[in-house]
C-alpha cells in the first residue's frame, strides 16, 4: 500500500528563520512553499531525494493561527516533529482498508494537499502516538 516516505512534517515557529537551517545543515534545496488555509499552515518542502514514486521531503509547518493543529502541538510541546506522511498511489482504496481495519481516521475522505495531493490524516492514538498523513501526490490517480 505504501510507496515511500513523502515527507516528515516538522513544527516551527518561523519558516524564515528554520529554511535556512535546514539548507545549510543538509544541504538541501527548498523547492515549494504554500500557504494551506484549511489545514491551518504555512509550509516549505525541502527535497530530500527524487525516487521513482515521487519525491521525499522534510515539510516545515508554520501556524498561521493558534487554533490549528500545529498551533495547539507548538504551545503544548514546542517545535518537533509532528506527523510522518507517508506515499500511496490510491488513497481512496487505502483509506477504504484502513476504515475496514478500524482504524480512526481524521479525514474519512481525502482533502487538498500540498502542491495539489490529495491527503488523510490517521489518528496518533491508534499508531504509536505518530499522527500519520497519506499522500497521493497529483495526476496520480
Ligand atoms: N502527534 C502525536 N500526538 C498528537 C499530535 C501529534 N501531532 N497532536 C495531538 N496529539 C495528541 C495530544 O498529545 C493529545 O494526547 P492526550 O489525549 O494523550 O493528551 C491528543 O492527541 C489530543 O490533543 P489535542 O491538542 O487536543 O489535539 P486535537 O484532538 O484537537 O487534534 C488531531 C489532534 C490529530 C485530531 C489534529 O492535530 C488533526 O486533526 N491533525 C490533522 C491535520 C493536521 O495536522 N494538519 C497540519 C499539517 C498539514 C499538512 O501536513 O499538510
Ligand atoms: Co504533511
Amino acid at each position: 500500500m505504501l510507496t515511500r516516505i513523502d515527507h516528515v512534517g516538522i513544527a516551527v515557529a518561523s519558516l524564515e528563520d528554520t529554511i535556512p537551517i535546514y539548507e545549510q545543515a543538509f544541504n538541501l534545496k527548498c523547492v515549494h512553499q504554500e500557504t494551506n488555509d484549511r489545514q491551518g499552515v504555512r509550509e516549505a518542502m525541502l527535497l530530500v531525494h527524487d525516487g521513482d514514486t515521487g519525491g521525499s521531503y522534510v515539510q516545515l509547518l508554520e501556524p498561521i493561527r493558534e487554533d490549528t493543529p500545529v498551533g495547539k502541538f507548538l504551545a503544548k510541546r514546542g517545535p518537533g516533529i509532528h506527523h510522518i506522511a507517508y506515499g500511496v498511489h490510491d488513497i481512496d482504496a487505502a483509506l477504504a482498508s484502513l476504515t475496514v481495519s478500524g482504524f480512526d481516521l481524521v479525514n474519512k475522505t481525502p482533502v487538498h494537499g500540498t502542491s495539489d495531493s490529495r491527503i488523510a490524516f490517521i489518528h496518533p492514538k491508534g499508531l504509536g502516538g505518530v499522527l500519520t498523513e497519506l499522500v497521493e501526490a497529483a495526476g496520480r490517480h
